[in-house]
Formats: C-alpha cells, sequence, structure tokens
C-alpha cells in the first residue's frame, strides 16, 4: 500500500514538473555579425528593415546596448557566460577561456540543463570585400536550417532554445544583387568623414582586414592613416546596408515560421562597425560606432516599448533566466571561479516597465600590440597584448583609457597610460571631440576615470604586475591551442 502511495506521489511529481516544464516559452536567440542599429525602428532614415521594424513595434527595444569587446569571439563569449572579456581572459580569436579562466556554464548550457532542447544554427569569406552573388549562400541556408527545426519540434511538448547566427553584415558583402538596387551609392553622399585631431593614436584600428582583401589592395591605401576614397567608401557603405536589408528578408522569412504566442525572440549583434567614421572602417576600437549594437527583447505578454536605459550584452542571460522564471543567477563576486553567475544585471525590471533603479553604464575594452597602429593592432594575439583601453559608456559621457597590460598575468597597470579620451554625447554623439584636456570636464573626467578604475583594478590591486612563470602545458596552450569558438559552439 506504502509503495503505491510512494509511486502516486512521484507520479504527480514528475507530472508536475513536465508541466511546469511545459509551461515555458521557446526561445530563438538570433544574432547577426557585426551590425550596428542600422535599422529603420533605431533611426536610421537609409536602412530599408521591414521585417526587424515589424517585429520591433511588438518588442523592447534597446537604443543603447553595448558590447563588450569590438570582436566578434570576446563578444559573443562574454555574452554566453555573463561575464567580461578581462574575467574569461579572451581577448582575441586564438584563446580558450575554459582553459585559462574557469568552466563556465553558458546560456544555452543552462537552459539545457533545466529542460530546454537545445539548438544552433550557425552559417563562413572570400578575397574581395564586395562580391555580388546569387543562387543559395550560407545565410539562406541556416535561415533553412532553422525552419526546418521548427517545423521538426512543432508538436513536441519540450522548450527549445534555438540560436540562429547570420553572418551579414560581415565582410565580404556576398549577398544576392537584388539588395544592392535598394540603395543607390548617392544616397551615401560623399565621405567626408576625418580623423579627429587631438586622439591618441593609440585608438586607432587600421582595419587590416579590409585592406587585405583584393578590391582594397588595389587602391594602394598608405597605412596606417591613408583615407579610403570617398567612391569606394560610398560603396562600402551601399554592400554594408545592402547586406543588412539581406539579413532582414531571411529574418522575415524565419519569423514567419515562429509561434509568437509561445516563443521569445531575441534579435542582437555580437558588436558595431565603423562606416567611415572618424576616417575608419570596421570594428576593432573602443569607439561608439564599434560597441553600440541593436538589441531587442520580444516576449509574448510583455508591453512593446523603446527603453533608452544604458544596457550591456551580459546582461541578456540573466535576462532570459528571469523571463522564463528559471532559477535566478547570482551577482558575481570579484574574480569568482563559480562555475554559475553573472556580471550583467537582468533587464526584466526595464522590460516591465517598472521604475528600477538602473547603474547606466556599459563597460567595454580593446586590446593593442603597442602604442602605434601596426599590422596587428586590430587583433593582437594574446601573447601581444601590451595595451589595454578600458571604457565606459555613461548617460552623457564615454571616458576611455589606455594603459600598460601584462598579458602573462591578465594584469593592468594603472600608471603607465598611453592615452585618454572624454565624449560629450549631449553635443557629440559621433565622438569627433576628444575633451581630456580641457580644465571645465576635469571633474568628470576623473570621476569616469576612478569608475573605471574600481570596475578593472586588477592590476592596481596587485600594484606592481607579477609576472606568472606558465607551466610547460600552460606555454603550450597558450601559444597553440586553436580553439573551436571561431563562432560560438553551443551544447
Ligand atoms: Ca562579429
Amino acid at each position: 500500500m506504502t509503495t503505491h502511495i510512494i509511486k502516486l506521489i512521484v507520479i504527480l511529481f514528475t507530472v508536475r514538473i513536465v508541466l511546469c516544464v511545459n509551461q515555458r516559452p521557446n526561445i530563438i536567440l538570433i544574432l547577426a555579425d557585426d551590425l550596428r542599429p542600422t535599422i529603420g525602428k533605431y533611426g536610421d532614415q537609409l536602412a530599408f528593415t521591414p521585417n526587424l521594424d515589424r517585429l520591433i513595434e511588438r518588442s523592447c527595444y534597446f537604443t543603447k546596448a553595448y558590447s563588450q569587446q569590438a570582436l566578434c569571439a570576446p563578444s559573443r563569449n562574454s555574452m554566453l557566460t555573463s561575464r567580461r572579456p578581462d574575467t574569461l581572459h579572451l581577448y582575441d580569436f586564438y584563446s580558450y577561456w575554459r582553459t585559462f579562466a574557469g568552466n563556465f556554464t553558458t546560456l544555452p548550457q543552462y537552459f539545457k540543463e533545466n529542460g530546454y532542447y537545445t539548438y544552433s544554427v550557425v552559417g563562413a569569406n572570400q578575397r574581395f570585400i564586395l562580391q555580388r552573388s546569387e543562387g543559395t549562400l550560407p545565410d539562406i541556408e541556416s535561415k533553412v536550417e532553422a525552419k526546418n527545426f521548427l517545423a521538426a519540434f512543432k508538436n513536441r511538448s519540450q522548450p527549445f532554445f534555438l540560436a540562429v547566427g547570420f553572418h551579414k553584415p560581415h565582410i565580404p558583402f556576398r549577398i544576392p544583387d537584388k539588395y544592392f538596387k535598394l540603395y543607390p551609392q548617392t544616397k551615401f553622399g560623399n565621405s567626408t568623414n576625418w580623423r579627429q585631431y587631438g586622439v591618441p593614436d593609440v585608438a586607432w584600428n587600421p582595419y587590416t582586414d579590409i585592406r587585405k582583401r583584393h578590391d582594397v589592395k588595389q587602391l594602394d591605401i598608405p597605412f596606417p592613416y591613408g583615407p579610403i576614397p570617398s567612391a569606394f567608401g560610398m560603396s562600402i557603405k551601399q554592400a554594408y546596408y545592402a547586406s543588412v536589408s539581406y539579413i532582414d528578408n531571411l529574418f522575415g522569412n524565419l519569423l514567419s515560421a515562429v509561434d509568437l504566442n509561445n516563443t521569445i525572440v531575441v534579435f542582437a549583434s555580437d558588436h558595431g562597425w565603423s562606416l567611415g567614421e572618424h576616417g575608419e572602417w570596421a570594428k576593432y576600437s573602443n569607439f561608439e560606432v564599434a560597441l553600440r549594437v541593436p538589441l531587442v527583447v520580444y516576449a509574448p505578454g510583455i508591453t512593446p516599448r523603446r527603453i533608452d536605459n544604458i544596457v550591456e550584452l551580459v546582461d541578456l542571460f540573466p535576462t532570459l533566466v528571469d523571463l522564463v522564471n528559471l532559477p535566478p543567477i547570482a551577482k558575481c563576486k570579484r574574480f569568482s571561479k563559480k562555475k554559475l553567475c553573472t556580471e550583467g544585471n537582468s533587464l526584466l525590471p526595464l522590460l516591465k516597465g517598472l521604475s528600477a533603479r538602473w547603474p547606466d553604464q556599459a563597460f567595454s575594452q580593446y586590446p593593442r600590440p603597442g602604442p602605434i597602429p601596426r599590422k596587428n593592432s586590430d587583433k593582437p594575439r594574446l601573447p601581444k597584448i601590451r595595451i589595454m583601453g578600458y571604457t565606459v559608456r555613461k548617460t552623457d559621457f564615454r571616458y576611455t583609457i589606455w594603459m600598460r597590460f601584462y598579458p602573462r598575468n591578465f594584469s593592468s597597470d594603472w600608471s603607465q597610460i598611453f592615452g585618454e579620451e572624454l565624449y560629450d554625447h549631449r553635443f557629440d554623439s559621433a565622438e569627433n571631440e576628444n575633451l581630456v584636456d580641457r580644465r571645465e570636464f576635469k571633474r568628470i573626467r576623473l570621476e569616469l576615470r576612478s569608475l573605471l578604475k574600481k570596475q578593472f583594478s586588477f592590476g592596481a590591486s596587485l600594484g606592481r604586475p607579477q609576472r606568472k612563470k606558465l607551466s610547460w602545458r600552460e606555454a603550450l596552450l597558450y601559444e597553440a591551442y586553436r580553439p573551436q569558438i571561431l563562432q560560438p559552439s553551443y551544447p
């Protein structure tokens, strides 16, 4: 008799768990590659993005969302672990945080551990930057695969977490020709952007990946500051916008297969891209254009709104956890090796329109191999990093400081400074005028500097940087380990 009662309790308990799991909505995370907010609803008058605009009308969208580093792998890994590049010790393409930093739980992994079925679709580089194409392409294939997954999963009771990566508008701009026709080049006018006066050399990214492309090589642009000719700049802008319309179309097609009554849809990008601002191109910097990303969160039952608070991509993990009511994630303590914790903040109060106290600050960083631009300034490998640029975006200002960095123990030295930048976003949203030497801005400069120091004070806390001798095993991994994280790998 007792056995029967126990069995009954077990069955009831199991049914309850299944019901709970069933009530959870599905999640689709769509990540574009290198997309700044060139989206109609984000106020870009040139962008033709009807599908994204339609979803944004039904969603919460963040106008001031920032990536933690303007480079694919560090940004994605930071977002997926909800920890900053300084915690993961991951600033390049070649290091693996599980080896260096800790065996942290990732966003999809957490959902998998909590009853979700996880699946990822990620799409791949050619010799030219401008290239038109017909027929099938990696992003089209990704869309088809994602739709196949949705169709196959339609009648399953288990909720799913589907991650879809679109490769565009990452270079090369190899996309169907019809999207170029949406944007006559004359729309973009002459490229009149210039390298700003008073900006330290260390801040400059020489966009070597673009220079390496065959069609750009022929232009023979002097390294590192020679400008891309205006007409070619217009072609790049045209191709970038065309690529955005291309993924907008794929996005719309994919979304038509999604049950929005029971699915949370998140659309974001890993970082932004310079389109000639400051005379620069591509990502690889601490400027607003390289760090600002679109972030759209559609969730059934959440009232659509535009949110102007400053938020970060590390916030996404705890937000999704809270949105589907999984056990919440604790904040990480300093240098925490805990497998599961967050360095971000759940955006749920903002999504619900609650007047929560919000920090309104975004921290990011970028490494350099030296103070003067050189061939590897855009993507220095970890052992070559000598300088780290830390930046904070507050409501009115962006402040950046570049200092000595020691890759062997990941420490920074606040006594060796290579440059500082201060931009007043109330009057200069393009970040054209560095105000760091202006006496009237001294107070805010020191305030923001101490904020950064509090956030990134590893080196300061150590005093003189200590050089740890690596074991042969560590050294081998340090120099040669090539992980499978060029694209995020989901469990
Ligand atoms: Ca990217």
